[in-house]
């Protein structure tokens, strides 16, 4: 059976995790915490990142190259549209929803949990205050006018889009950051359909368990 390292409240290892519950691919998981990474695990992942997939021999050692790899071992259910033009898009909006977007959201639970609970430093709260003044609201803008009026970022069928759209906003729920549903009501309400799917349900149950095996 194959291997998924890492821990699921890192948002990118949440990515993979969704993807393999998505498509119903039996694995075992095995935790990997970034800051504290076994030096054998450069042997599969160069980078020292999470996640790592591991069938055997092989190993991919990022979230966008494992969803990629599942929908070739298991095409379905499909998580990238057929029509090359839609397709193209949702690759896309993985990248921007994995770099700019997940660079912003990630602010606030990076300063704010990761740093006192993890790291043990201080928050750098003027950080926080910066990126959510100067880049958050333009982020938020772009997605919500990507998303439009549709149910997910490809219209009905669910996609690795969604996934990495997603994910990074359960991360700021942890940071006890909320999206005005006033200001970008469609990315609320997305945000809201993707957390009731069975596979963030099973993936924030990980959480759950990460969080009280840490002791709170
Ligand atoms: N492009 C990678 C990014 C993975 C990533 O940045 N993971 C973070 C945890 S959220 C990590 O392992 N950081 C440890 C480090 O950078 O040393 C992916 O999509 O898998």
């Amino acid at each position: 059976m194959p291997t998924l390292h890492g821990v699921s409240v890192s948002p990118f290892a949440r990515k993979a995790l969704v993807g393999l519950f998505e498509k119903g691919i039996e694995f075992d998981h095995k935790i990997v915490i970034p800051n504290k990474i076994p030096e054998d695990y450069y042997a599969i992942s160069p980078l020292g990142k999470v996640p790592c997939f591991q069938d055997g021999d092989f190993a991919l050692p990022d979230s966008s190259a494992i969803l990629a790899y599942l929908e070739k071992v298991k095409p379905e259910p499909a998580l990238y549209p057929a029509e090359a033009q839609a397709y193209g898009r949702v690759v896309w909006l993985e990248e921007y929803a994995d770099t700019k977007l997940a660079m912003t959201v990630l602010v606030p639970f990076f300063e704010n949990v990761v740093k006192p609970s993890i790291l043990k430093k201080e928050p750098d709260t003027a950080r926080v205050k910066k990126v959510m003044t100067e880049d958050y609201p333009g982020v938020m803008d772009y997605v919500e006018a990507q998303l439009g009026d549709k149910t997910w970022f490809a219209g009905d069928q669910f996609t690795v889009a969604d996934i990495a759209m997603a994910t990074p906003f359960v991360n700021f729920q942890y940071a006890q950051q909320s999206v005005d549903a006033e200001r970008w009501p469609k990315m609320a309400a997305f945000i809201q359909r993707a957390m009731e799917r069975p596979s963030f349900q099973k993936a924030l149950a990980l959480d759950k368990a990460f969080f009280a095996a840490m002791g709170g």
